[in-house]
């Protein structure tokens, strides 16, 4: 049963914040808009939960058929703020209606200035800071990386296991996992290097001697005169929501700082109040010298940035940095919504408390599934990984189960991980409680469904 036409348009948080399911899912008006995109929409583009969703906000996504989902993915990190955040919307349709685009590299306009002068406030560290925007988080990190480049006149570039830096040729190479992301795709961009990355569940090592591991590979498999930077996600995301053993990070960047290498923290899935801070550097006290970012930055509508050291970000020749719609207008104007949703209703202390939440509820749920291996992540960026008890032996098909199962009660969750056995976290920070704990407990049933 839909809803009439003018009420099913009205999103964001005044939508009723209740989980609702009045067809199987996906229901038959998905079923009909997935023939479409069979026929339209290319195979490689797939989707993990195919129902069309006509309306969202606070934690709940609507589909066309009138289903009420809770959301505990939050477009992969991305509407932190929720779904059509009102000053989000208030700040685009105010843009929209201005002006759409002039293409900053030949008019500049406010927004974007506005953006950068925000990011030298919030990103780490209290150094001189400037910063270039851009669309999508891979094309960060590849102008992070052309900026090394440049500010070192060195080549090399060190990544890390499980890495995941985007679906662009460079930060293809960047990243780790085969399948889906490289497989076919190759060659790939030469001079990366990979490191070995801390994993506490798998390598039991503290953080100091991981680093000490990561870094003889550096040292002497490229050789620090060589490399141009190293990027690290300081918590992996598509790897698996690792979270490194304390003093991997601050041993890695004092060692780079020490040999003139180029820190790039890819913040892109951890930062903007994600882990219950700013960025999830800060926890760590550890001050990049490149911040890429993206995602939650901008509310949901694509805009991506590189902040750093003023002297380094400067070092790049005048027309180096750019793209048509790098920064664009209305795309900045949903970022500077998006940081004062944050601002003002503190969304970095409610994300520690849906950490606190969802962290209680894990390790009980652990407590009672074996197979549940490790509870890790910091304030909404949680996750736990499946292995046969008492083992790391990867169990993805349990993750795909309880996954399955939970998309059919009507909760969006999703998995991750270089074995795909890792079922990660990421609500919308505007989730209310009550979702988060109804989701949590058909997360609950699923594990006991699936046993
Ligand atoms: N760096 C740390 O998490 C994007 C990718 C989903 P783009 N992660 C979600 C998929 O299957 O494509 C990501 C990230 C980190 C870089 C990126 C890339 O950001 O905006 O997707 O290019």
């Amino acid at each position: 049963m839909t809803e009439p036409a003018v009420q099913s348009r009205t999103g964001g948080p005044s939508l009723p914040q209740e989980r609702r399911l009045v067809t199987e899912i996906p229901g038959p008006e998905s079923r009909a808009r997935l023939d479409r995109k069979k026929q339209h929409v290319a195979d490689g583009v797939g989707t993990m939960l195919p129902v069309f969703v006509e309306a969202a906000g606070g934690g709940i996504l609507r589909d066309v058929d009138g289903n009420s989902l809770i959301d505990l993915g939050s477009g992969i990190a991305v509407t932190s703020v929720g779904n059509s955040a009102p000053e989000v919307v208030r700040g685009v349709q105010e843009q929209v209606a201005a002006f759409t685009h002039t293409c900053f590299m030949i008019t500049p306009y406010d927004g974007y200035v506005d953006v950068c002068e925000k990011l030298a406030e919030l990103t780490p560290g209290d150094h001189a800071k400037k910063s270039a925007l851009f669309n999508s988080g891979a094309e960060a990190v590849e102008n992070a990386v052309k900026i090394a480049r440049v500010a070192t006149g060195r080549d090399a570039v060190g990544v890390f296991e499980h890495a995941y830096h985007g679906r662009t040729n460079l930060t293809m190479a960047m990243t780790s996992k085969n399948m889906p992301y490289k497989h076919g795709f190759g060659p790939f961009a030469g001079e990366v290097y990979r490191a070995p990355m801390s994993y506490p569940f798998r390598d039991g090592l503290s953080g100091e001697q991981a680093a000490a591991r990561a870094i003889d590979v550096l040292d002497k498999q490229v050789g620090a005169d060589n490399l141009a930077c190293i990027a690290i996600e300081p918590i992996l995301g598509e790897g698996g929501f690792v979270v490194p053993a304390p003093g991997f990070l601050p041993t890695l960047a004092a060692w780079a700082a020490d040999k003139g290498v180029v820190l790039i923290a890819d913040e892109i899935q951890s930062g903007f109040c994600r882990t219950g801070s700013w960025f999830a550097c800060d926890e760590e006290g550890v001050v990049p010298d490149l911040v890429t970012t993206a995602k939650g930055i901008a509310g949901g509508l694509p805009l991506a940035a590189v902040t750093g050291r003023a002297e380094l970000m400067d070092s790049v020749h005048v027309g180096g940095l750019g793209g048509t719609y790098g920064g664009n207008p209305v795309a900045c104007a949903a970022a500077l919504g998006s940081i004062a949703e944050m601002e003002t209703h503190d969304l970095a202390a409610r994300a520690r408390a849906i950490g606190g939440t969802m962290h209680a509820r894990l390790t009980a749920l652990q407590e009672r599934h074996p197979v549940i291996g490790d509870v890790r992540g910091r304030g909404a960026m949680m996750a736990i990984e499946l292995c046969a008890p008492g083992t790391t032996d990867a169990e993805p098909a349990r993750a795909a189960a309880v996954a399955a199962y939970c998309h059919q009660q009507g909760v969006v969750t999703l998995t991750c991980g270089t074995w795909g056995n890792v079922f990660r976290f990421l609500p919308p920070l505007s989730i209310p409680d009550a979702l988060l704990d109804e989701g949590l407990d058909v997360v609950a049933e699923a594990f006991a469904a699936t046993a």
